[in-house]
This record gives structure tokens, sequence and C-alpha cells, in this order.
């Protein structure tokens, strides 16, 4: 550190030398990621109040209002208005939560959580955290197979987890059937709608019509939904929802002395920033339904062309249809090759192990699937 500071000009310009190696969501290249460039709107209204900080509730009572408002909000279009919860950091502090809850409410001594292969790394971080063991369960065309999950049940089980959204393809699991294994045993569900929490509701009633994944199966006990995904609200930004507000009341911590002279609530995190929850309260105000519905349909469409414009390339092999607004396939041969050519073109693409997959955000335009489309195509037809 200088002994005497920058002045703003100079720190203005080591901003920008400094950071000129970050992608930007503008350039429309970044085509694998589950996050988007927030509008000018949330952007002002976020640096409006960063002073708020909700691990000391008690000081920010409007700020606590407004997160209630948003709980009971999602909720309600989640089919379940009564139900309790709170903006979090993102899809991992909700899954973890979702984790510490169940743990604490069902006191086994050597808990089990039934998770679906193609799970996020969260539950693998909560349950090595939590002293919980993970049971993995396989997958068909990239879903759970449910069929497996009985077997898998016993005395020490505590919860299943089912995805509606999956990390590598955008997929859901059968929430029904996970609903109804839960009921039948008398365990929670946990929905990881992380990335379709804020999609499947406002697809409804469109031709992308999706089977709902939330609190209209009586099985599901939680769900998770980030609104810094397709929620499009400033990172970071989620949300986690209990049907029961017992499930909260187990992870509740005293301390008595903040400022404010409330509790904490219940998160992972302590100091935290009220901003990410006054702008998601006016994002969801602001959008409205129809608001969102426009962004994700939109999204499905783009997703749909650059599916229909890819199965038509010669030695490119699409995973399968998409059902959100997420693209996986593999080219024939030369993969890493052309992995590596994209990169070189500056497409930032996610990478995993069977395929490429392609998240179709708010960001990425008509133009910028073209682009994608021309530039994979030299590549190919440079690399026979
Ligand atoms: N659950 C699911 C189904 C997810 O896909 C993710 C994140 C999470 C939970 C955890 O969410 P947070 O990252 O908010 O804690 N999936 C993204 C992914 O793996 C995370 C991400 C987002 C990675 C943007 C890179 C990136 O540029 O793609």
């Amino acid at each position: 550190m200088n002994e005497y500071g920058l002045t703003k000009n100079e720190i203005s310009k080591k901003l920008n030398s400094l950071l000129s190696t970050d992608e930007t969501f503008d350039s429309g290249k970044i085509i694998g990621s589950m996050c988007t460039k927030p509008d000018s709107y949330s952007q002002s209204i976020y640096s409006k109040f960063l002073e708020k900080n909700i691990g000391d509730p008690g000081l920010f009572k409007g700020t606590l209002l407004l997160e209630k408002q948003i709980i009971h909000q999602l909720g309600d279009f989640l089919f379940y208005p009564k139900c309790s919860g709170f903006v979090v950091s993102g899809g991992t502090e909700a899954n973890i939560i979702a984790m510490w809850s169940a743990r604490n409410y069902c006191k086994k001594n050597s808990p089990e959580v039934i998770v679906p292969m193609h799970s996020h790394h969260s539950f693998d971080k909560a349950a090595d955290i939590l002293g919980i063991k993970l049971i993995k369960i396989p997958c068909i065309d990239g879903i759970v197979d449910s069929n497996l999950i009985q077997k898998r049940i016993n005395r020490n089980t505590i919860m299943l987890v089912g995805v509606a959204g999956t990390t590598p393809l955008g997929l859901i699991d059968p929430i029904k059937e996970l609903s109804d294994i839960a009921r039948k045993n008398s365990l929670l569900l946990h929905i990881d709608a992380s990335f379709g929490g804020f999609i499947i509701p406002f697809l409804k009633g469109s031709k992308f019509h999706l089977p709902l994944s939330d609190f209209k199966f009586p099985g599901v006990s939680s769900v998770s939904l980030d609104s810094h995904k397709m929620g499009v609200s400033p990172i970071p930004s989620s949300c986690i929802l209990f049907r029961k507000k017992n499930l909260i009341n187990n992870i509740k911590i005293n301390v008595g002395y903040l400022s404010g002279g409330s509790e904490p609530r219940p998160t992972l995190l302590g100091t935290s920033p009220g901003a990410s929850i006054i702008t998601l309260w006016t994002i969801l105000n602001f959008n409205g339904k129809t608001g969102y519905r426009k962004i994700v349909n939109q999204c499905m469409e783009n997703t749909i062309y650059l599916y229909e414009e890819l199965s038509k390339i010669h030695n490119v092999s699409v995973i399968q249809k998409p059902t959100l607004n997420i693209i996986g396939f593999k080219i024939n041969s030369n993969h890493r090759l052309i992995i590596n050519m994209l990169r070189q073109y500056g497409w930032s693409i996610s990478v995993f192990p069977t395929h490429i997959r392609l998240v179709i955000m708010p960001h990425i335009r008509r133009k910028h699937i073209d682009m994608f489309l021309k530039d994979l195509q030299i590549i190919l037809k440079n690399t026979l």
C-alpha cells in the first residue's frame, strides 16, 4: 500500500488497465455462464443502498420487510404464499442452508441425503461441512433415475434432493415422483431450482410450457432459486424458501448483542448486503410476471434457434433438445482441439467431461448466436 493515496484519476487509469483482461457480458461472448449483466436500473438501485447490512436486521427493519414481501411473492408463484425463507448470497448458500436445516430438524446420528449424480457441488460442500453422507443416484438421459432411490433409503436418510435446471444440461428431475417417494418415506425433499426457479413458472401457457417443480407437490419441503441467474438481479442474490417454519427454527442461533436489538437471520453469512434484497424487490415489482415472461421466452426462442442451427452442422452432435435455455453438444472428432479454438476466438464456453455447455442468458442476442455459429463453422472447416 502507498503511503499517500492515489488521485481518482490515477485510480481510474489503473482500474481500466488492470481490469482490461476481464470478459464482459456486453460482448455476447460469455456464452457458457449462468450469470448475466444486471440492467442499469438495478445497478442504480443497488448502488444507492450500499450501507444496508441485513446481518443486523433490527437496524434495517424496512429492508427486512422487503425481504418478507419477496419471499411471499415468490412463494405465491411457487404455490405456497405462506412459506418462510430468506434472500441469500447464491445457490451454494441456499443449498447449504437446506442441508443444515434438514440435519438439525431430523436429529439422526449418521444423516444421509440422497442427491442425483448431476447435483451441483454445493451439496458436496454442505455434506463435508455438516458431516452428512451424500448418496449419489445415477441418471438416465441426464435426469435422476427415480426407480433407484427407494433402494437407497434407510433409517439414516433425512432428505432427498431434486434439481430443476441441472447444471450440466438444464434438465428437470422428475419432481412428482420424488415428491411421492418423499411422502411415502416421511422424508424432506429439497428442490434445487437455482437455475430453473426463475424460468419454469414464467413459461406457463407458452409453447415452452414445462411441468412445475415447486410446492404444488406436497412432498416438496424447500426450494432454492437464484435471483442472480435468470432472476436477472445483481450478484449476490438467491432465495431459499421453506414450507414449514419449524425447519428454519432448527438453525436459529441466539446472539443477543446486535445493535438493532433483534436476533440475526438464520443464514450462513453474517454481515451481508441489504442492497441485494432492495434490488431484488425492485426488479420483481418492476418486471412483474409479464416482464419475466418476456425475458424468459426470448431466451428460449434464442436457445431453440441455436439448437436447430447447431443440429444442422456436420460433425456436431447436440446431446438432446433443450428443456431450458441450456444446450449441450459435442464435436464428433477433434473435440478438445475445437474447444481450444473456440476459446482462442474469444468464446467463453463451459466445458463438461462429456460435452460443451452453452447457456443462452438474456445478454445473448441473435447476432451473438450468429457470430458463434459462424466462428464454429470456420473452426470446423479449418480443422478438417
Ligand atoms: N445449483 C445449481 C443447479 C447450479 O447450477 C449452481 C451454480 C448452484 C446451485 C450454485 O449457485 P451459486 O454459484 O450461485 O452459488 N451453477 C453455475 C454453474 O456451475 C455457477 C456459475 C455461474 C459458474 C456463473 C460460472 C459462472 O460464470 O454454471
